[in-house]
C-alpha cells in the first residue's frame, strides 16, 4: 500500500445533507437496516462512522504529511488513559456540530439520547490515566507527530454501586455492545514471550527460550486535533493466544476448559485493569500486564522506524518514549535486549541510545505506590531482562563508586535491587538510570522528588531533573462540559479562539467589576447546579471529587461536616449559610480504610437527610460510579473545591485545575499544583490554611499525638465521640480509632485551620458580587493550566519535537 503520493479519495461532503446522506448510506450498508427499523443503537453507530469517518480522512492527510516529514515522533507509553466519551468531542473536533444535530432531529433522535449511547472507556483508575487522555488530545492540538500506547483492557475500572452505603463493585464490560471508534489491526499483531530461560550461542550472543507465547493485537482510536488538521492516534493491545492455542483434539475428547486453557490464559493477561491507583500489590498478572504493553509497544515502534529505514542509531533522533510513571519501564531493559540480542548491537552503544530514547514522569510520593517487583519473580517471567537489569545496575553502581568513593550506603540506597528484607527490583531507579529526562507533574512535587525519593540520582545526575506542571483539556473541560460559560466567554472575548490557547482566558479580566456581566456568570454557575439537580441550586455548591485515599483526606472534609451538623443543631435558627456538599470518587477494592470512609459518609449524608431541622441548610450527596463524565456535570456546577491534602503528599492534582477554570474558588493546602494555582488566580481568591510541608514533616519528626488536639478542641471532640457513640447509623468507628490512635495525614492537626478556613468561605460567601468577581477571576487566570501547555514545556525541555503541518488537500 504505497501512501507516499497522497489519496485521490473524493472527500466526505460538509453540508447537512451530504451528512445526512453519509448517515443513511451508514445505517443501510455498514448497519444493514432502514430508517423504519433502525434502533437507537443503529442510529448511534451510523453517527458514530459519519462522523468517524470525517475524521479519518484527516487522518489519512496526517499519515501522508507524517511520512514527507519524516518527523521525531513522540510515542506516549501509558497503562491507562481515561479518555472520556468520544461523540461530543469528536463532533466539536471534526466541526460537525450543526449538520450532525440537523441530521439527527431527521433521524428522530436526540443528541442526549446518542450522548447516553456513547461508552466512556474506563481505562484508568483517576489522574494518571486521565492526564494521559488530556496529553494526547493537546499533542494533536499542536500537530506534534505522535502515538499513545496502551492496553485495550476487557474490563475497565469497575462500576461503583452502593448497598447500605457501601461500596460494591461491578465489572465494566464497556465493549458489551461493541465499540464503533476503535480500528481492529489485526495485521500488526506482535508476538510477546514470557518465563523460559536464555542460552548463549558460540558468538556469545544472548537468546531468550520462553516458556509462553501470547499474541498482541492492537486496535487504534483517533485522537484529533482541536482547530487543526492532525488526527493522530491511540494504538490499545489486546491479547490473544496464538493461532494453535485452541486444542482441537482436547476439545474433542469433550476436554472443552482445558481445550482452550492457553487461549483464556493468554486474554487474561488484557483482561482488566488493576484497580489500585496507590499500593502496588505486586501481582504476577500486573507484571505481564506490563511487560505485554512494552514489548508490543517497542516492536510496533522499531517496525514504523524501520519504514524510513534510517540506521539504528538514528533511532533516538527520530523517536521519544515518554514513560507514564514506572508501570511501562519494562520498556529500558526490553529495548536493551532488542539492540543488542536480535540487532547485535555492542552494550555501551545500545545504552546511549536508550537512555537517549526514553523520559520518565513520576506521579507520586508515596512510598507504596512506588512499583518494585520480586527479583524470584523476575527470574522466572522475565529471565534476560533480570539479566540485563542486573548489568544495568553493575555499571550504575561502579559509577556511583567511583565518584563517591568508599561511600557504601549511597551504593546500597541507589542499587536496582533492593537487597532486605527481600531481593526486588526498584523500578523507579531503573526509571531514573534508563532515561534522560526525569520530571515531576508539579512544582513542589519535582521539588520533594529531587529533595527525597530521589534525591541521590538527583545530586549524581543533576541535569536530567526538571519539572513540567500537570495541565488538562481546555475542550473536554470547559467547553464540551459547560457550554453556558463557553458562550458567555466567547461573546466578552469577540471569538473562541480560546479554546486552543487559553492565556486569551486573562481578556475576561476587564469584566470584574461589570455587574451585568457578574449577574450572566452567576446565572450560569446557578443553571449548572439546576442542571446537576443534586441540592438547592442557590446553596454553596461544595464539591470534592477525587479517588478515595486518607492521603487526599476525605476524612477532615467529613469531620468538619460533622461540625456543621451539630451547629446546626445547637443554633437552629442561626444565620448559617444553606451548603450543598459533594463527594464522589472509588476506592480501590481492597483499601479497607478507604471504603469506611466511603459508608460513613453515606451514613452522615443519611442521617442529615433525615432530619428537618438541618436539611434547609445542609445536604450531604454522593453520587456513585464517579468518572470522567461524571466530573463533567459537576465540575461546571461547583462554587468550592476541595483540595485538602496533607501538605506534601498530592502530586499535582487536576481536578483543582478543572474546578478553577469553571469558576470555583479553591480551598485548600500548599499541596502539589495548588500552590501554582493559588499563584496565577492570585491569592486573594484562593481559601488557603493547614500546615505546609516542613511544618507537616518537623511535626511528624517531632512525635505528633492526635488526641490531644481531640483533647483541646470540643467541636474535633464532639465529632470524633458522634462517630464513636454511633450516631450515623452505628457505623465509622474505625475511622475515628484509627484519626485518634494513628492519623498518618495529620487530619486532626489542620482540621481546627480548616474549620476557620471554611468559616471565612461562609463569609466569603455572603457576598455574591465579590465572590462571583473572585470566581471570574480563577478562570481569567487558569490559562495556564492547559494541558497544551503543558505539552508544548515537554516538546521544548524534554522531547525537542517540531510540529508538522497536516495540509486541508
Ligand atoms: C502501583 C499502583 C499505582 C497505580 C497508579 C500506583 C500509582 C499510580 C498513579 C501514579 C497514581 C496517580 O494517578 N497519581 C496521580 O497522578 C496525577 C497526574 O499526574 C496527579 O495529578 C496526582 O496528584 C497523582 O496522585
Amino acid at each position: 500500500m504505497d501512501f507516499r503520493n497522497g489519496i485521490g479519495l473524493r472527500p466526505l461532503g460538509s453540508s447537512a445533507a451530504e451528512f445526512e446522506q453519509d448517515l443513511l448510506s451508514n445505517l443501510y450498508y455498514r448497519r444493514g437496516t432502514t430508517v423504519e427499523s433502525a434502533s437507537a443503537q443503529d442510529a448511534y453507530e451510523s453517527l458514530v462512522l459519519t462522523v468517524r469517518d470525517r475524521l479519518a480522512e484527516r487522518r489519512a492527510r496526517t499519515t501522508a504529511a507524517h511520512y514527507a516529514a519524516n518527523p521525531r515522533w513522540v510515542y506516549y507509553l501509558s497503562a491507562e488513559y481515561l479518555l472520556g466519551r468520544q461523540l461530543e468531542q469528536n463532533i466539536l473536533y471534526s466541526g460537525t456540530g450543526e449538520i450532525a444535530t440537523a441530521a439527527m432531529k431527521a433521524l428522530g433522535v436526540s443528541p442526549e439520547e446518542m450522548d447516553e449511547l456513547d461508552i466512556e472507556p474506563g481505562l484508568g483508575n483517576g489522574g494518571l490515566g486521565r492526564l494521559a487522555a488530556c496529553l494526547v488530545d493537546a499533542m494533536a492540538t499542536l500537530d506534534i507527530p505522535a502515538i499513545g500506547y496502551g492496553i485495550r483492557y476487557d474490563f475497565g475500572i469497575f462500576k461503583q454501586t452502593f448497598v447500605d452505603g457501601a461500596q460494591v463493585e461491578k465489572p465494566d464490560d464497556w465493549t458489551f455492545q461493541g465499540n464503533p471508534w476503535e480500528f481492529p489491526a489485526p495485521d500488526d499483531r506482535q508476538t510477546v514471550f514470557f518465563y523460559g530461560h536464555t542460552t548463549r550461542d558460540e558468538a556469545g550472543r544472548t537468546k531468550w527460550i520462553p516458556g509462553e507465547i501470547v499474541l498482541g493485537e492492537p486496535s487504534h482510536m483517533l485522537v484529533p486535533g482541536y482547530g487543526t488538521e492532525t488526527v493522530n492516534i491511540v494504538r490499545l493491545w489486546r491479547a490473544r493466544g496464538s493461532e494453535s492455542s485452541f486444542d482441537l483434539e482436547r476439545f474433542s475428547a469433550g476436554q472443552y476448559a482445558e481445550a482452550v486453557q492457553e487461549a483464556v490464559r493468554a486474554e487474561n493477561i488484557s483482561k482488566v485493569l488493576y484497580p489500585d491507583d496507590s499500593t502496588e500489590l505486586g501481582r504476577e498478572l500486573r507484571l505481564k500486564q506490563q511487560y505485554f504493553l512494552v514489548s508490543c509497544s517497542l516492536r510496533d515502534i522499531l517496525r514504523r522506524f524501520r519504514l524510513w529505514g534510517g540506521p539504528l542509531t538514528d533511532f533516538p533522533a527520530k523517536s521519544v518514549i515518554q514513560l507514564n510513571d514506572t508501570h511501562p519501564s519494562l520498556a529500558i531493559p526490553e529495548l536493551m535486549r532488542l539492540l543488542v540480542d536480535e540487532e547485535g548491537l555492542g552494550w555501551d552503544e545500545a545504552w546511549l541510545l536508550t537512555q537517549r530514547t526514553f523520559a520518565y514522569t513520576c506521579h507520586t510520593l508515596l512510598p507504596e505506590a512506588l512499583e518494585t517487583w520480586p527479583v524470584a519473580l523476575f527470574e522466572r517471567l522475565l529471565p534476560r531482562h533480570l539479566e540485563i537489569i542486573y548489568e544495568i545496575n553493575q555499571r550504575l553502581l561502579d559509577e556511583v563508586r567511583s565518584r563517591y568513593p568508599g561511600d557504601i550506603d549511597r551504593v546500597r540506597r541507589m542499587s536496582l535491587i533492593q537487597e532486605a528484607p527481600e531481593r526486588r527490583v526498584r523500578m523507579a531507579h531503573l526509571a531514573v538510570a534508563g532515561t534522560s529526562a526525569v520530571n515531576g507533574v508539579a512544582e513542589l512535587h519535582s521539588q520533594l522528588l529531587a529533595e527525597t525519593t530521589l534525591h541521590d540520582f538527583a545530586t549524581m545526575w543533576p541535569g536530567k531533573f526538571r519539572n513540567v506542571t500537570n495541565g488538562v483539556s481546555p475542550r473536554r473541560f470547559l467547553r464540551i462540559a459547560n457550554p453556558a460559560l463557553s458562550e458567555l466567554i466567547t461573546s466578552a472575548l469577540g471569538d473562541s479562539r480560546w479554546a486552543g490557547d487559553l492565556d486569551r482566558l486573562r481578556g475576561l479580566e476587564r469584566f470584574a467589576d461589570d455587574p451585568a456581566f457578574l449577574r450572566s456568570w452567576r446565572d450560569i454557575k446557578r443553571a449548572n447546579k439546576a442542571r446537576l439537580g443534586l441540592g438547592d441550586p442557590d446553596a454553596l455548591m461544595d464539591v470534592m471529587v477525587k479517588r478515595f485515599h486518607e492521603y487526599k483526606r476525605q476524612q477532615l472534609k467529613l469531620l468538619h461536616v460533622i461540625t456543621q451538623y451539630h451547629r446546626i443543631k445547637d443554633n437552629p435558627g442561626g444565620d448559617h449559610v444553606p451548603r450543598t456538599v459533594l463527594f464522589a470518587g472509588k476506592a480501590a477494592p481492597a483499601y479497607h480504610a478507604a471504603k469506611s470512609i466511603i459508608r460513613l459518609i453515606n451514613a452522615v449524608a443519611a442521617t442529615i437527610e433525615a432530619d428537618p431541622a438541618v436539611t434547609p441548610y445542609l445536604k450531604v450527596v454522593f453520587p456513585p460510579n464517579y468518572n470522567v463524565t461524571l466530573g463533567e456535570l459537576i465540575i461546571p456546577a461547583a462554587d468550592l473545591s476541595e483540595q485538602i491534602s496533607l501538605a506534601g503528599k498530592e502530586a499535582s492534582g487536576t481536578g483543582n485545575m478543572k474546578l478553577a477554570l469553571n469558576g470555583a474558588l479553591t480551598i485548600g493546602t500548599l499541596d502539589g499544583a495548588n500552590i501554582e494555582i493559588r499563584e496565577r488566580v492570585g491569592a486573594e481568591n484562593f481559601f488557603l490554611f493547614g500546615l505546609d510541608t516542613p511544618a507537616a514533616t518537623e511535626l511528624k519528626a517531632s512525635g505528633y499525638h492526635p488526641r490531644s488536639y481531640y483533647e483541646r478542641d470540643p467541636e474535633l471532640r464532639a465529632a470524633l465521640d458522634a462517630i464513636m457513640s454511633g450516631a450515623f447509623g452505628g457505623v465509622g468507628k474505625e475511622v475515628a480509632e484509627s484519626l485518634l490512635n494513628w492519623d498518618e495525614y495529620l487530619t486532626l492537626a489542620d482540621f481546627r485551620a480548616y474549620a476557620e478556613c471554611q468559616e471565612a468561605v461562609d463569609r466569603a460567601w455572603q457576598d455574591q458580587t465579590a465572590w462571583t468577581k473572585a470566581s471570574l477571576l480563577n478562570t481569567a487566570r487558569a490559562g495556564y493550566f492547559s494541558a497544551d501547555r503543558t505539552v508544548s514545556d515537554y516538546a521544548s525541555t524534554i522531547w525537542h519535537v517540531e510540529p508538522v503541518r497536516v495540509t486541508r488537500d
